[in-house]
């Protein structure tokens, strides 16, 4: 059992209730939250529901970042929504156009050693300053901000020892594709990645919020740095030295599992399509056409990315075959580069600048032409994320981004001809919180809610015997983005009626019947629903959605080899069963429109309990499947109750 590490110091300072042995679940006070627009109007319209007249956590912020599109009216709609609730609430409000929650919430409200709960898979960002920053559900957070604990395993620490220091034009995140290599996306839930070592010094905040944000690819519960003296010079020079606490871990810390990275050793990776651990070295593809360059999005759109890549622009041309968007993560950001003149440089090299906010890493415009290379400064390249069909979605660092912008193809930056331009951590970053609207309760503030908000569908309880259908059969690996599209239906997400028409979008067969068809026909016949998938099912991002939807068409039970944590949550707040299958082989058996009966569901569901359904073919064989599950008590008691809502 690891020791004396970082993530246990800060856990430990925080549990409520619960014993800090790696894999029982605890409790913890959480400090901070963040929502943003695309999972915050549903998480705010919960806490609305809890009754709870201001926020009882030290800070909540709600930053507008994802709906930004503004095609009808649903996006403004939510915005204020949003602002109004805030107020109402006394939580602060980040608008549209003030950037990126995770980077924004790095540059002005992460406080080291301090937890911070995100409806947004990537608030492990600000792991870079030394937080336990955990991505949930909106449901989660809007019970934290209610001043309920959160519930987590205590985790199993990866430490991860960095030695050395990058070359020139190797970046922090090559060094995340780099453990996404070794450690996959799959297999890591209930761990936190710590990083450790002599090379932890020589990376400064930015990159290390790059390799926290995109550790949300493992699938672990969260990554954290220590906070230390380049922690004291980023908060120092955000004009936020008060905020410093240092947290570092023992000399003689113990983890469960040690992973060495030599800094110097590490080389220009991409993900390739369509998995971000599906990694190979940027030369291993020198020469490939691409057609598409995009910086920007949480991972990589800090000052020093992009300063570095005005730099490299200023005075070339960017490559007539490709286009090269630029999203700064903040108008920190933003603000800066243009009162230096970088943003002039960008411009004139052919750059077509882009809004501060997630854009087309979510799939808000941008979309690559079929058939041809975009590479992407993102954390993301689940297929048809783009907004594309079959795209060709390529993760890379800025440094790789802005080699392949100039050249037209695949370029390791090492072959470039010149120079990495060095940038030096900011002295002193422009403080510009005019458009932070800070925390003041004020019950009295009208709630400002349009008719495209509705409200969250509540669930019944858990039925005596549940009488399924097999609605879905997937395979591995199926990520949110896979069960709720967003692109051109994020605008939807206050809207669960015709949200849910996407589900599974992606699966639709033309002239068949779309999954919510079925559903909606097997549930108007008295029956339940249920999706069958395999490994690692669930993963990607937080979106509550992605159990809401299915619950609102009926569905009552996800059977898998493995259910990610965020997910997983999510589908037994909404009272949805996360089952297990005990002997994988089982899956096999399944197919689509099998009938799956589980006879005395209550009775049967119990913590360590073993479950069986029966299996009805079509051509009337049988078979006993036999099932498991990870649940608590608290998980039990929720799911009979039919989710969080009816408790
Ligand atoms: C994402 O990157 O997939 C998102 C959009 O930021 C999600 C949240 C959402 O779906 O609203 C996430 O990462 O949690
Ligand atoms: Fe926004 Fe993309 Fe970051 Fe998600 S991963 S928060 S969509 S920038």
């Amino acid at each position: 059992m690891a020791k004396g590490t970082v993530a246990q110091k800060i856990l430990d300072r925080h549990i409520i209730t619960g014993e800090p042995t790696a894999g029982k679940v605890v409790s913890i006070k959480i400090d901070q939250t963040l929502t943003q627009d695309a999972t915050g109007t549903m998480a705010y319209l919960e806490l609305e529901a809890m009754n709870v007249p201001r926020v009882a956590t030290e800070l909540s912020v709600s930053y507008v970042d994802h709906n930004m599109m503004q095609n009808g009216p649903e996006n403004r709609n939510d915005h204020l929504y949003l602002q109004s609730i805030a107020k109402n609430k006394g939580v602060a409000f980040s608008p549209p156009g003030n950037g990126i929650c995770h980077q924004v919430h790095l540059e002005r409200f992460g406080i080291p050693g301090k937890t911070l709960l995100g409806s947004d898979s990537h608030t492990p960002t600000g792991g870079g300053i030394g937080m336990i920053a955990i991505g949930a559900g909106g449901l989660d957070v809007a019970l934290a901000m209610a001043g309920k604990p959160f519930r987590l395993a205590y985790p199993h620490v990866i430490g991860v020892k960095l030695t050395g220091e990058l070359k020139e034009w190797c970046a922090a995140k090559d060094v995340i594709l780099h453990l996404l290599s070794i450690l996959s996306t799959k297999g890591n839930v209930g761990n936190i990645v710590e990083y450790f070592g002599p090379g932890v010094a020589t990376l400064s905040v930015p990159q290390r919020a790059t390799i926290t944000n995109m550790g949300a690819e493992l699938g672990v519960t969260t990554s954290v740095f220590p906070s230390d003296d380049r922690t004291r010079q980023f908060l120092e020079a955000q004009g936020r030295g008060k905020s410093f606490v240092r947290v570092e871990a023992d000399e003689n810390a113990q983890y469960d599992r040690v992973i060495e990275i030599d800094l110097s050793k590490v080389v220009p990776l991409a993900a390739c399509p369509s998995s971000p651990d599906n990694i190979k070295t940027v030369a291993s593809m020198a020469g490939t056409a691409v057609g598409q360059v995009i910086i920007g999005s949480c991972t990589n759109s800090s000052y020093r990315d992009l300063a570095m890549v005005a730099e490299a622009l200023k005075g070339r041309t960017v490559h007539p075959t490709v286009t090269l968007s630029i999203a700064p993560g903040s108008r920190q950001v933003l603000e800066m580069l243009a009162r230096e003149g970088k943003l002039a440089d960008m411009i004139a090299a052919g750059a077509r600048i882009l809004e501060t906010g997630c854009g087309p890493c979510i799939g808000q415009g941008q979309s690559p032409a079929q058939e041809t290379v975009t590479l992407r400064t993102f954390n993301r390249n689940f297929a048809g994320r783009t907004g594309t069909r079959g795209d060709q979605s390529y993760l890379v660092s800025p440094e790789t981004a802005v080699a392949a912008a100039l050249t037209g193809t695949f370029t390791d930056p090492r072959e470039l001809g010149f120079a990495m331009p060095q940038i030096p951590d900011v002295e002193k970053f422009t403080v510009n919180d005019n458009m932070l609207i800070p925390a003041a309760a004020d019950a009295g503030t009208e709630i400002i809610r349009k008719p495209t908000i509705g409200n969250p569908p509540v669930n019944n309880p858990l039925p005596m015997n549940i009488n399924g259908s097999v609605l879905i059969k997937v395979g591995d690996k199926i990520t949110t983005d896979h069960i709720m599209p967003a692109g051109i239906y994020l605008k939807l997400r206050s809207n669960i009626p015709q949200y849910s028409r996407v589900v599974f979008d992606c699966f639709t067969e033309s002239g068949k019947p779309s999954f919510a068809e079925r559903a909606i026909a097997v549930r108007d016949s008295g029956r339940h629903g249920i999706i069958v998938g395999r490994d690692s099912y669930g993963q990607g991002s937080s979106r509550e959605h992605a159990a809401i939807c299915p619950m609102y068409l009926g569905v009552k039970a996800v059977i898998a080899v493995a259910i990610e944590r965020i997910h997983k949550a999510n589908l037994v707040n909404f009272g949805i069963l996360p089952l297990l299958f005990a002997d994988p082989a089982d899956y096999d058996k399944i197919e689509q429109n099998d009938v799956l009966q589980i006879e005395g569901a209550r009775q049967q569901l119990g913590v360590g309990k073993t479950m069986e359904a029966e299996l009805i073919k079509a051509d009337g064989t049988t078979h006993t499947i036999k099932l498991t599950h990870t649940l608590s008590e608290d998980d039990v008691r929720i799911i009979m109750a039919g989710g969080m809502l009816n408790c």
